[in-house]
């Protein structure tokens, strides 16, 4: 807290010298103590001047989205509240299982950098160092498995939300879990459960969101976007952070009060999938037809060639657009 407090006072006077006396008197602690959470923050990316008679100047702030920048556009009442910030790691989804018995509801696990960032089915997911959001939500929530099945669809709704919000750019939903802008894809949504029978033990819900990268590895540069790229600018990664996070618990309030429907009108009208002729693999079946409707159970509604509807889980299935996404 007290970091985050000596960071507060130095944005509030940016490129003005704070005296270290004030700092001590704001803070209550010693000029020692001051001196060392200084070189703590210097350590941590901060760009501060320090003059003898002078004080400290906040100079730059370094691109982290750890809680000290993130927390003053965090509106929520308890997700995010504890926000576990990490350098690199192979997976925050990963991270986030060994510590979810223990960790308190709405615990967030952020890393810079993934390097065995995770998809479905095995997929690899790459999450390039700084230039992205890897993003692990732990949830404990009185909900049936077949439920939270649906908080995938209640993520995908708050990154679509976010990104209208805070870049004003259009995003749209490929069912189950992927969101797409030009005809890529810019962010994939990874649910996994720990649960019995009729009840989950925990949820942890993993966003990756390419936000400022360049470029992709050649095989996925066909595929795949940033929002950097669709925008041409380097887009502020706390604000955005925040806002996914603040929209995510908008919406997990109106699913848990109002239930699904809320969230499966706002799938729809977001959906690049509904209306477009698809191929649905699912291990050695596959089949074509047209999406035509999400159903209250998430389920993806497929009308095939003799006029037969068919419904589609989203568990273990791959819907590809027959033209693009
Ligand atoms: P998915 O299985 O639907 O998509 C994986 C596929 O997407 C890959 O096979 C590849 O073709 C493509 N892909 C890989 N990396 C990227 C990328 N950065 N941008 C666009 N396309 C890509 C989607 O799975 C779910 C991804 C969830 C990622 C988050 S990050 C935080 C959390 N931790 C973790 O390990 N995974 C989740």
């Amino acid at each position: 807290m007290i970091k985050e407090n000596i960071i507060k006072i130095l944005k509030e006077n940016k490129n003005k010298f704070v005296s270290g006396q004030q700092l001590c008197n704001k803070l209550n602690i010693s000029r020692t103590a001051v001196w060392k959470y200084i070189n703590e923050l210097k350590n941590n990316g901060y760009m501060i001047e320090s003059q003898h008679k002078s004080g400290y100047m906040l100079i730059n702030e370094p691109d982290i989205i750890d809680y000290i920048e993130i927390s003053p556009f965090l509106k929520t009442d308890f997700i995010g509240k504890n926000y576990i910030h990490l350098e690199s790691i192979s997976s925050t989804n990963d991270y986030a299982k060994e510590i979810a018995s223990k960790a308190e509801n709405g615990t967030i696990v952020v890393s810079e950098e993934q390097t065995s960032g995770r998809g479905r089915l095995g997929r690899k997911w790459v999450s390039e160092k700084g230039q992205g959001l890897w993003m692990s939500i732990i949830l404990k929530p009185e909900l049936t498995p077949q439920s939270s099945v649906k908080l995938t669809q209640v993520a995908a709704v708050s990154v679509v939300n976010a990104i209208i919000e805070t870049i004003e750019l259009n995003a749209s939903i490929k069912w189950p879990n992927d969101i797409i802008i030009n005809g890529k894809k810019i962010c994939g949504i990874l649910t996994e459960m720990n649960a019995e029978l009729d009840r989950v033990n925990y949820v942890i819900v993993g966003i990756g969101l390419n936000v400022n990268m360049n470029k992709f590895p050649d095989d996925l540069k066909d595929k795949a976007t940033s929002l950097f790229i669709e925008t041409g600018k380097k887009i502020d990664r706390k604000k955005l952070t925040a806002s996914i996070i603040n929209n995510f618990e908008k919406y997990y309030y109106i699913f848990l009060k109002e239930g699904f429907e809320p969230i499966r009108i706002s799938c729809l009208k977001h959906s690049v999938t509904i209306g477009s002729e698809v191929r649905v693999i699912s291990g050695k079946n596959e089949f074509n037809g047209k999406a035509v409707d999400i159903d209250n159970d998430g389920n993806l509604i497929i009308e095939i060639g003799d006029g037969s509807r068919k419904a589609v889980m989203s568990g273990d299935v791959s819907v590809r657009g027959i033209l693009g996404y």
